[in-house]
C-alpha cells in the first residue's frame, strides 16, 4: 500500500495522513480542542462530525497550524507566491488581495465559492494585515528578512467542483535564493506574481535581479514548465499618465476575458521595453503560461504625518483604494485549472 502523505500547505512539509484524531475550532475559547469521537458513532454521525473537524499538523516547527479534516482527500494544493524586490509592494498587494477574496469578489464575479483554510492564521492575517492597511490606512511595517511566509490560503470550489486548497505565500524581498526554506518552496510551487516596481524602471540597473535568481533557480530544478506566472506592475497609481498604463488601471470590468487578458498582457509588456526593462519580461518568455498585469495595491502613495520621519508614522492620507488587484490571482487560479471555463483555459497561453 502507498503511504498516505500530504502537502501541508502552510508548512510545505510532507506529513503522513492516516486516520490522524481530530479538533474543532472552539469561538469561546480562540483555540482548537480536541473532538472526541463516540465509539458507537454511525457513518452518518461521522461524516457529520468530519465536516467541521480539523486535524493538526505534525510539525513541530512555528506556530501549531490546522487543516480542514477533508484535506487528505482533496488533492494537492495549489501553492502561490510573490517575487520582487525589497518595496516593490508584495506585502501591500498581497493583503489588498487577500482583503478582495474575504469579502467575496471571487465568488461574486467568478464564482468561486472561498472559505479560509485555517480559521486561525486567516483571523491573525486579517487582524494584522487587512485592518490596518484597509481599515486604518495604516503602511504595513517591511516584512523581515530571510522568510518564506505562509500569509494565508483558501479552500476554493466551483459549483458542483471538489474543493481546492490554495496558499498563498509571502516572500522576503531579494533574499530568496539564500534562505533555506526556499528551497522548500520552490519545489512544490505552482504560480508567481512578480512583482514590478514602477520606481525601479528609473534606476541604473533597470532590473530586479529576483526575478531572474528565481527562474534561474526553476530552470536548474527542472520545474520552469511547471510554473504559471503572473507579472504586475504594482504602485500604478505612480504611473497616472503614461498611456496605456493609466487606461488599464482606470478599467473597472471583473470578467475573465483571455480578449482582453491577452490586450493588457501585450500592452505592459510593450510599455516595459520602451522603458527598457526588458530583464523584468523575463517570466512572460520564460514560463510556458504567463499573464502580465497593472495594479495598485492602495491607490496612492504613503504621506509622514509627521515630521519626525518616525517609519512607523506613515499612512495612506487619502484613503486606501485598491485597483486591479485581483486579476493577477484570478489568472492564476485559471491557468491552474482552479477557475475551469472556456476561457479560463485560454488565460495566459
Ligand atoms: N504609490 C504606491 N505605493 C505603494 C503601493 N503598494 C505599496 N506601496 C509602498 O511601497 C512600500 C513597500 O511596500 P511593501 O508591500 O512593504 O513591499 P515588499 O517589501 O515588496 O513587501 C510601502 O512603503 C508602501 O507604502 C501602491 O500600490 N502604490
Ligand atoms: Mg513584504
Ligand atoms: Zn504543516
Amino acid at each position: 500500500m502507498p503511504d498516505s502523505w500530504v502537502l501541508c500547505p502552510i508548512c510545505l512539509q510532507r506529513i503522513t495522513w492516516d486516520d490522524p484524531p481530530l479538533y474543532r475550532y472552539d469561538a469561546a475559547r480562540d483555540d482548537y480542542v480536541e473532538q472526541p469521537v463516540p465509539p458507537d458513532a454511525g457513518p452518518e454521525q461521522l461524516a457529520r462530525l468530519r465536516l467541521a473537524a480539523r486535524v493538526r499538523c505534525p510539525n513541530q516547527r512555528g506556530e501549531p497550524h490546522h487543516l480542514p479534516a477533508s484535506y487528505g482527500g482533496s488533492g494537492r494544493p495549489l501553492v502561490f507566491g510573490l517575487v520582487g524586490a525589497r518595496g516593490s509592494g508584495k506585502t501591500h498587494l498581497l493583503t489588498a488581495m487577500i482583503n478582495a477574496v474575504d469579502r467575496g469578489d471571487l465568488y461574486r464575479h467568478y464564482g468561486l465559492a472561498c472559505w479560509p483554510l485555517e480559521v486561525l492564521l486567516h483571523q491573525e492575517y486579517l487582524r494584522d494585515n487587512v485592518g490596518p492597511l484597509i481599515g486604518g490606512a495604516c503602511v504595513l511595517p517591511p516584512t523581515p528578512p530571510g522568510r518564506v511566509m505562509f500569509a494565508d490560503g483558501f479552500m476554493v470550489a466551483q459549483e458542483h467542483g471538489p474543493p481546492r486548497p490554495v496558499a498563498l505565500f509571502d516572500v522576503a524581498g531579494d533574499d530568496l535564493t539564500r534562505v533555506a526554506d526556499a528551497t522548500a518552496f520552490l519545489d512544490v510551487v505552482d504560480g508567481l506574481i512578480f512583482v514590478v516596481d514602477p520606481l525601479r524602471l528609473d534606476g541604473p540597473a533597470r532590473r530586479d535581479s529576483t526575478f531572474g535568481a528565481v527562474l534561474d533557480l526553476l530552470r536548474a530544478s527542472g520545474r520552469l514548465p511547471e510554473v504559471s506566472a503572473a507579472v504586475v506592475v504594482n504602485k500604478a497609481d505612480l504611473l497616472r499618465f503614461e498611456d496605456p498604463v493609466a487606461l488599464w488601471l482606470r478599467r473597472d470590468t471583473a470578467t475573465l476575458d483571455p480578449e482582453e487578458s491577452l490586450r493588457e498582457s501585450a500592452d505592459v509588456y510593450a510599455y516595459l521595453h520602451s522603458r527598457g526593462a526588458h530583464a523584468w519580461t523575463r517570466p512572460y518568455g520564460e514560463c510556458t503560461r504567463a499573464t502580465l498585469h497593472v495594479a495598485s495595491a492602495t491607490g496612492s502613495s504613503a504621506t509622514q504625518e509627521t515630521d519626525a520621519g518616525d517609519a512607523g508614522d506613515a499612512r495612506f492620507a487619502q484613503g486606501v483604494h485598491p485597483r486591479r488587484v485581483l486579476r493577477p490571482l484570478v489568472s492564476l487560479l485559471a491557468m491552474n485549472g482552479a477557475l475551469a471555463s472556456s476561457e479560463a483555459a485560454r488565460i495566459g497561453i
